[in-house]
């Protein structure tokens, strides 16, 4: 394929509900929509996850833009690319950067599963049929709220429910929530919010049985994890730590954690996606795909990514009504019994709803060949 038209919309929506976690609370979100064009008239999707602060990990909309803009788009418009495994060796010029990248590797993937009337789940070799959907609820200033959105969580059917815990907002919550809902499996998700200062803490948090403690410790710290690993029986996942392939071999070899978070924006994109999958897979780690409070498009990939058979966990992959009014693709993504079918059209299998997107966009940027 040649890609000879690239576009980039520039989108704001606002979340149904504020979604609070240790270190921020998003109301509105941001999004670059990728569109791109071959020469034989095919339109791919893309999406960029990064977020307008850079609270979660370095990047944001505005650097995004710019790497896409000045340095990604001007590698790869009207280069022939036969398979998007390729961009990796057009963008290997580029340090990091991997929201920005995986944005318009998710166009290419979505143009070569079309291209080959595969759906995108079956071009990454994925034989679920149907995945399996968990939830992430954020901190609530009331308990009455949280239990709410737990109920609400149970009654559709969810898998699993994740929860944002930061110090002060931890011990007292999970046994709430443990005495409330004794036998539900739950997990916690620190954002980074805790130091090894807090050990007794996180020992205290060890006696809850959580499937798991999401990224406890510093974002860019692999060694102080492997030492809070060995001293805690819960799974240590991670998350924010881990941005590539490499990332994923050093965790694992050093013992920082025995499940990973994989989200395909900030590793870079599926086909970095796949070799982490594969990682986990021959070393025995648990892994699930997680959210970025995105639209269905980037949820698309994620959905499409999660039928691979390595993937042995549910995700954050809740419903678009979850987090929408209004998404941009139709159909929205609807989870029904905690499940979530897998499209087996070609492609990501969703349609653009052109009325919404353009009813979101504030600015469009267009690149031709
Ligand atoms: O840490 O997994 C996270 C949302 C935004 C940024 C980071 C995270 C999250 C979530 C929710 O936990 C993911 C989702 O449901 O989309
Ligand atoms: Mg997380």
């Amino acid at each position: 394929m040649k890609l000879t038209n690239i576009t980039l919309h520039y989108v704001q929506m606002k979340l149904k509900n504020p979604f609070t976690n240790s270190f921020s609370t998003v109301k509105n979100r941001s999004f670059i929509i990728i569109e791109a064009i071959t020469d034989d008239g095919m339109t791919g999707w893309g999406e960029c996850v990064a977020f307008d602060q850079p609270w979660y990990t370095e990047e944001t909309i505005q650097t995004c833009s710019h790497i896409l803009k000045d340095v990604l788009i001007p590698t790869i418009i009207g280069q022939h690319i036969h398979h998007p495994d390729e961009l990796s060796s057009f963008f290997s010029p580029v340090r990091r950067n991997p929201m920005a990248k995986s944005a318009l590797e998710g166009a290419v993937w979505d143009l070569y599963a079309k291209q080959n009337g595969l759906s995108l789940s079956a071009a990454l070799g994925g034989g679920r049929k149907q995945i399996e959907a968990g939830i992430s609820i954020g901190l609530k200033k009331k308990d009455e709220e949280l239990f709410a959105a737990i109920d609400t969580s149970l009654a559709q059917g969810y898998k699993r429910i994740k929860l944002k815990i930061k110090p002060g907002q931890d011990i007292s919550l999970i046994s709430k929530v443990r005495d409330r809902y004794p036998g539900i499996p739950i997990m916690a998700d620190a954002n980074s919010s805790y130091t090894l200062a807090d050990m007794d803490r996180l020992r205290e948090l060890d006696q809850y049985g959580l499937m798991m403690i999401e990224q406890p410790l510093a974002y860019n710290d692999l060694y102080e994890h492997a030492l809070l690993q060995k001293e805690l029986k819960t799974k240590i996942c991670l998350d924010e730590s881990i941005q590539s392939a490499h990332d994923a071999l050093q965790a694992i070899r050093f013992g920082s954690c025995r499940v990973i978070n994989l989200k395909i924006g900030r590793v870079g994109g599926l086909s970095e996606s796949l070799k982490i999958l594969k990682l986990c897979e021959d070393e025995g780690i648990d892994v699930w795909c997680g959210g970025m409070l995105e639209t269905g498009i980037s949820r698309a990939h994620t959905i499409a990514l999660a039928s691979m058979s390595a993937v042995n966990l549910p995700g954050d992959i809740s419903s678009t009504q979850n987090y929408w009014h209004q998404d941009i693709t139709a159909p929205e993504v609807t989870v029904s019994k905690g499940c979530i079918n897998v499209p087996d059209k070609p492609g990501i299998g969703f349609e653009l709803n052109r009325d919404a997107l353009e009813a979101f966009t504030v600015r469009k940027e267009h690149f031709h060949a």
